[in-house]
């Protein structure tokens, strides 16, 4: 049994309480671990180490920063096989995705942010005769990262790194149903002799240890990733207290498919688009709008190669590994019934799937594909976060970009067309924060990242995170 426990000050230490909740393996179904379950206090506590630990941190020169952030980023490589394993067995998801994007992308914000903050230019106005301006930009404090199940390290490093590369001491919470990758990293701090205080990271539920985070007047900036509920609820605690905020939330992305597109390369990438991490990310396209001309040939092929994919057990070469938890299986379950009341046709898949073996309680579901439902029905205008997309055809250009702009969302869109002008006049059209022409997913870590509408608010990465997570300051100098 593995047993988590909070990283505060430098010391590893249980809840204040010593209570703890279940950690569990969602491919077996079964316990693994426990986490501490940890109250105000232990946040409190973690608050006043980042406290004392920022004006050491904040003036550190950028070379010793970026020092210390690639001490982590090697740490972790140092460690590969162990932290794609720990994210498999905390998430489901297959080791393979784990190894070759989870765990390298997380390396890569390290290093990314470790240089970035090298890199971050302070702009000068010369305001003509009369003076100069600069513009400082300096660290905030003591902020909080809260970060989501769905690609648990990954995310959590996507937050913390810039936060501390922008010189601002941290407390994070990583969620409670995959904390593991974010514990081994905090036994990376220790092995490098990263600086107490600097990092903290609190353990336990999101309306205990998530909440005293952001309603704490110490705390003074939240970078959140989660659902938009919860993101709705920090926003307005944040604006009680005029709070920086940056919220990713949710999305219902559109995968937009005109007839001359590359067939081949579209279907390819169509199905990772749909099912890569079992539907389990914000920026999977899970409503597929296809040109009538070729909705036919593009249904056949696609239920065909749907029905190849192979469901099981995460530690093998399966496609597709177990959705998190219960819960969020019985979510998505119930998203399958909705749709059939809803009058949609379930093409392939629509039901749990029990793999032989050890993983037969573990908590699968097959990749499903559902035709015949309206635009604005339930199915296509709510969050599913899981291996379901839905199929829907049109004519014209207008016609899509009147129905992909139909839902609260607005985070990623997918656009394939060989049409250049095309692609370029819907991707002006679209009302979402990321567009991706003839391809899905592909992240460059300057480019800005962050959805519209529900979607959340503020943009991250590259200088778009390091002016999140500083203040910016003007000051004038008369000649
Ligand atoms: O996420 P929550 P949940 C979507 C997806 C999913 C739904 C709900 O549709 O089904 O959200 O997922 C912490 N104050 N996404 O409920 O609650 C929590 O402990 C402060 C999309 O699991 O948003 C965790 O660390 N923090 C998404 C984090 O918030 C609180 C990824 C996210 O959990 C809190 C995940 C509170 N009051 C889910 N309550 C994406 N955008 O990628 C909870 N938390």
């Amino acid at each position: 049994m593995i047993a988590i426990q909070n990283y505060i000050n430098g010391q590893f230490q249980a809840a204040r309480s010593r209570s703890t909740l279940e950690l569990k393996n969602p491919s077996l179904g079964s316990v693994y671990g426990s986490l501490p379950d940890s109250d105000v206090e232990d946040v409190l506590e973690a608050i006043q180490a980042a406290k004392a630990a920022f004006p050491s941190w904040k003036v550190l020169s950028f070379e010793q920063r970026f020092d210390l952030l690639l001490k982590l980023a090697n740490g972790i490589e140092a460690r590969m096989q162990e932290f794609v394993e720990a994210e498999s067995m905390d998430n489901g998801k297959p080791q393979w995705l784990a190894a070759q994007s989870d765990i390298p992308r997380a390396i890569s914000n390290l290093k990314f942010f470790a240089s970035a903050q090298m890199n971050f230019p302070s702009e000068s106005h010369h305001t003509p005769g009369q003076g100069l301006n600069y513009t400082l930009r300096q660290p905030i404090g003591v902020v909080g990262c809260i970060s989501p199940w769905n690609l648990p390290l990954y995310l959590f490093t996507w937050k913390i790194a810039p936060a501390l590369a922008a010189g601002n001491t941290v407390v994070a919470k990583p969620s409670e149903i995959t904390p593991y990758t974010a514990f081994l990293l905090s036994t990376v701090c220790e092995e490098v002799g990263f600086p107490k205080g600097v990092l903290n990271i609190v353990h336990g539920l999101g309306g205990k240890v998530g909440q005293a985070i952001v309603e704490s007047k110490d705390v003074k900036a939240i970078a959140f990733t989660g659902g938009t509920v919860t993101g709705r609820a920090i926003n307005i605690e944040c604006a009680k207290q005029f709070k920086k905020v940056s919220l990713e939330l949710g999305g219902k992305n559109p995968n937009i498919i005109f007839d001359d597109c590359d067939f081949e390369d579209m279907m390819a990438t169509t199905v990772r688009s749909s099912f890569t991490n079992q539907g389990q990310i914000c920026l999977c396209g899970s409503r597929i709008f296809i040109q009538k001309i070729i909705y036919d040939k593009f249904k056949t092929e696609f239920i065909q190669r749907i029905q190849k994919l192979t469901v099981g057990n995460p530690a093998t070469e399966v496609n597709i590994g177990a959705v998190v938890s219960e819960d969020h299986m019985h979510k998505i379950l119930g998203y399958i019934e909705l749709a059939k009341e809803e009058g949609g046709k379930i093409l392939t898949g629509g039901k749990r799937f029990v793999p032989k073996g050890e993983c037969e309680n573990g908590y699968f579901v097959e990749p499903t594909v559902i035709e015949g439902l309206g635009h604005l029905c339930r199915l296509n205008q709510e969050e599913i976060f899981g291996p379901v997309v839905t199929l829907i055809p049109f004519e014209t250009e207008d016609e899509v970009v009147s129905m992909a702009n139909s839902t609260p969302y607005g985070l990623a869109c997918t656009i394939w067309t060989e049409n250049g002008k095309k692609a370029h006049r819907v991707a002006e059209r679209i009302d979402s924060g990321i567009v991706w022409v003839n391809t899905w997913m592909v992240r460059d870590l300057r480019t800005p990242f962050g959805g519209m509408k529900e979607s959340g608010i503020g943009r991250e990465g590259g200088f778009e995170a390091m002016r999140f997570f500083t203040e910016t300051k003007n000051v004038f100098i008369k000649y």
